[in-house]
């Protein structure tokens, strides 16, 4: 079996990367002929063994499944539609089956199992927090809500609790509520480095013990009580990792929408790029503290820390969305993700993704001079448009790149499916995401 985590920042384009995959994957498993121009470089990598591809029966894990055939069904509607938004967790599994040869003997094929568990981007935000203590991230949170608007309320109300105030159950949940409310205000204006990130998706169910706490710098009663809870969200991450049903992912792709970005101006990129050296951080560096106790008992660890010591086996950065500029652009923006998110020890890769493509590239006369621009249909609309919104960096921008604002992203709407969907959904880049997540097992 092969599980695959998907996460990344909010409407990163999860749903789409899962759909594709299902979709892509169900008519390469259609056999030659028909999956012939699906996935190139996949094909290429099995040769000549044949595969085929099933939804795998459902119950195995106890997760919502993913809804891949309605979503795909949205897709091949007329005119497409893009899949309902859905939040929440679910698992999308695929039944492999690739013909084994030994010269011209055929052998009983080989199965695999293909998890891909979309995980809620919020959460990946709070693996930071396993190498953090109480004090060190309240101070770093105050810091980045400073002069901030939509903070104002709650660094007030911060800011005049007396340093040594004793526990109190009325304040811990005052100053709950506003903390909360601060991070709905800050995602709505676009944000994405927002922790933790259980408190704007917790996890089902009953609320957690641990809910009542927010950043404080205090040394009294009520600073020790808020991190005792910020501890006992770190142990419900810890024991997350390790859940049978959720955890023990050991490949990741982590989706950003990069160009959306870019598009957000300097405040909204530079939240970015912090969160992605947060995440990218806490992935590659599993744990060093982990290493250390490993030196002073070795083989003496639980369990729990196992996987997690490990990291991830392979890690995939994908800026999303990249239908909306142009192939020399595009090249930029995996080179831009790669130095927002570096790569750690174990395999990554970084690339510009386009999991349901719905532009074609076009050069575009700009006073004189082509460039390379796209041309899609707009969502709402038959009209096809063409979209230059600029130039992308190759590496985080500096101030005179945002005197000259990233064009408008329009949204564009899924391109209708060639060939009556035998020829797959239509992508850029997810040939190589998956010959690169599943390179070691085909
Ligand atoms: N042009 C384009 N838009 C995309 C693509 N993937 C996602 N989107 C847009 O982003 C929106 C959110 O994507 P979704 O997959 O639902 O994000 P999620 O919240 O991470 O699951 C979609 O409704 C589309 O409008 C893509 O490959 N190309
Ligand atoms: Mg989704």
């Amino acid at each position: 079996m092969v599980r695959i985590g998907v996460t990344g920042l909010a409407r990163a384009g999860k749903t789409a990367l899962l759909t594709s995959i299902a979709g892509n994957l169900l008519e390469l498993g259609k056999g030659a002929g028909r999956g012939a121009a699906v996935l190139p470089a996949l094909r290429g990598r099995l040769g000549e063994r044949a595969i085929t591809v099933a939804y795998a029966p459902a119950g195995a894990a106890g997760l919502a499944r993913f809804p891949a055939a309605g979503n795909l069904a949205a897709l091949a509607a007329d005119p497409p539609r893009w899949p309902d938004r859905t939040d929440g967790t679910s698992l999308l599994a695929l039944d492999l089956r690739i013909e084994r040869r030994l010269g011209r003997m055929k052998l009983p094929a080989r199965r695999l199992r293909l998890e891909l568990l979309d995980y809620p981007g919020e959460w990946l935000l709070d693996l930071p927090l396993l190498a953090q203590d109480f004090a060190g991230w309240s101070a770093a949170v105050l810091r980045r809500l400073e002069g901030r608007p939509e903070a104002a309320a709650f660094l007030a109300f911060v800011h005049a609790l007396p340093a040594g105030a004793a526990a109190d159950e009325a304040l811990a949940a005052a100053g709950h509520q506003l903390y909360r409310a601060c991070l709905v205000a800050l995602r709505a204006a676009g944000l994405s480095f927002l922790q933790p990130g259980r408190f704007l998706m917790p996890p089902p169910g009953a609320p957690p013990p641990w809910i009542g706490f927010f950043p404080a710098l205090g040394t009294g009663g009520l600073q020790r009580l808020l991190a005792a809870r910020f501890d006992a969200l770190r142990d419900a991450v810890r024991r997350e990792l390790v859940d049978p049903s959720f955890g023990r992912v050991d490949r990741l792709v982590v989706l950003a929408d990069i160009l959306g970005g870019l598009h957000g101006g300097a405040a909204a990129f530079a939240d970015m790029r912090a969160a992605l050296a947060a995440a990218s951080g806490a992935i590659n560096r599993p744990a060093a503290w982990l290493a250390w106790l490993d030196r002073l008992v070795p083989g003496r660890l639980p369990d729990w820390v196992v996987p997690w010591r490990a990291g991830p086996r392979r890690v995939v950065w994908a800026a999303t969305k990249a239908d909306h500029v142009g192939r020399q652009q595009r090249g930029n923006l995996a080179r831009l993700i790669g130095t927002m998110a570096p790569a750690g020890s174990a395999p990554c890769l970084h690339l510009a993704l386009a999991s349901v493509r719905c532009t074609e590239d076009v050069a575009h006369d700009l006073a004189g001079r082509p460039v390379s621009a796209v041309r899609g249909r707009l969502l709402g609309g038959e009209r096809a448009a063409l979209s230059y919104p600029g130039e992308v960096p190759d590496s985080p921008p500096d101030d005179g790149f945002w005197r000259h604002p990233f064009l408008a992203l329009p949204e564009f709407a899924p391109a209708r499916l060639p060939a009556g969907g035998r020829g797959g959904v239509p992508q850029i880049g997810l040939d190589e995401l998956l010959c690169f997540l599943l390179d070691d097992v085909l």
